[in-house]
C-alpha cells in the first residue's frame, strides 16, 4: 500500500496540475487557517471526527449522508477539529471533500492524504486545509523537517503520524509539536488501542499526542485521556454510526 501511494504520486507530476508559482499567488489572498493546534490544546479529550467513505481494508462504508452533512454532525457533537480522507484510490476521497467539508463546518479541517511531494502542502493550504497529516514512516528525517518548516510558513498545522518508538523519535528530532500514535498495524490492518497506552510515555508533556484508529467506546478514550492523550482521531465508529452526532458525546462521556 505505501510503495504503491509512493510510486504512484512521484510520477504521477501531471497532478500538479496548477503550477506552484500559480498557487503561491493564490495563497495571498487565502484566509488565515483556523486554530488546529489550539483546538486540542482545550481541557478535555478533542475529538478528530473523520469523514471516510471508504478504506483499504474494509472496503465502501456505503455513507448514507452526504459529507457536508457528516461533518455538521460531527460538529454538533462537539468535535473540535473534522479530519478529510482526500486520497483517491485507497480511499475514494478526493480534494472537493475537503473543500466542502471546510464550507460546511466552522471548524479547522484536516487533510488526510499520503504527502509524498512538498507541493501538496502548499496545495493543501490553497483547498483551504488548516492541518495536514504528514506520515513519519513515508519521509526521511531531514524531508519532514523541511515540510515541518513549510507548513510553519504556510501556517498550517501539521500531526506527525508514528507508529513505533523509533518513529516517534525521528518526529520530535524533527521539530513535531503534534504527533500521532496509528493503533493500526499496517502489515495486518488490526488496530489495538494499547499501542497507544504502550508508546503515549515517550511523548513530551509540550507535544500534543493524537492516538489514531481503532477507537471505539467511552472506556477506550478514557484509557487513552489517562495515558496522556490530548486528542482522539475516530473514523469507522463515526461513519457506521446510526448517529454521529450522539456517538461522538457518547466517546467523550
Ligand atoms: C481513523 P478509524 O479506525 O477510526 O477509522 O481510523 C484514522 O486514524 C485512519 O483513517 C488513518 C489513516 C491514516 C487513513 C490513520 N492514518 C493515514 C489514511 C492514511
Amino acid at each position: 500500500l505505501q510503495i504503491a501511494a509512493k510510486k504512484r504520486l512521484r510520477v504521477d507530476e501531471a497532478r500538479k496540475k496548477v503550477p506552484l508559482s500559480e498557487i503561491e499567488k493564490r495563497l495571498e489572498q487565502a484566509e488565515a487557517p483556523r486554530p488546529f493546534y489550539q483546538a486540542l490544546l482545550m481541557p478535555g479529550m478533542s475529538v478528530i471526527a473523520e469523514v471516510k467513505k471508504a478504506s483499504p481494508s474494509k472496503g465502501d462504508f456505503g455513507l448514507t449522508l452526504t459529507v457536508e452533512e457528516l461533518a455538521r454532525a460531527y460538529e454538533s457533537g462537539g468535535a473540535r477539529a473534522i479530519s478529510v480522507l482526500t486520497e483517491e484510490d485507497f480511499f475514494k476521497g478526493s480534494a472537493t471533500d475537503l473543500v466542502k467539508v471546510k464550507s460546511a463546518v466552522t471548524l479547522p479541517v484536516l487533510r488526510k492524504d499520503f504527502i509524498i511531494d512538498s507541493y501538496q502542502l502548499y496545495e493543501s493550504r490553497a483547498l483551504g486545509a488548516d492541518a495536514v497529516l504528514l506520515i513519519a514512516g513515508f519521509l526521511p528525517e531531514k524531508e519532514l523537517r523541511a515540510y515541518l518548516q513549510i507548513c510553519d510558513e504556510l501556517d498550517l498545522a501539521a500531526v506527525v503520524e508514528t507508529h513505533s518508538a523509533d518513529e516517534i523519535q525521528m518526529a520530535l528530532t524533527a521539530g513535531a509539536r503534534i504527533v500521532g500514535i496509528n493503533n493500526r498495524n499496517l502489515q495486518n490492518f488490526t488496530t489495538d488501542v494499547n499501542h497507544t497506552l504502550q508508546l503515549a510515555p515517550q511523548i513530551p508533556d509540550n507535544v500534543l499526542l493524537v492516538s489514531e484508529s481503532g477507537i471505539e467506546s467511552a472506556v477506550d478514550v478514557h484509557l487513552l485521556g489517562a495515558a496522556g492523550a490530548d486528542a482522539v482521531l475516530v473514523g469507522e465508529t463515526l461513519v457506521r454510526s446510526a448517529n454521529p452526532t450522539a456517538k461522538i458525546r457518547e466517546l467523550t462521556g
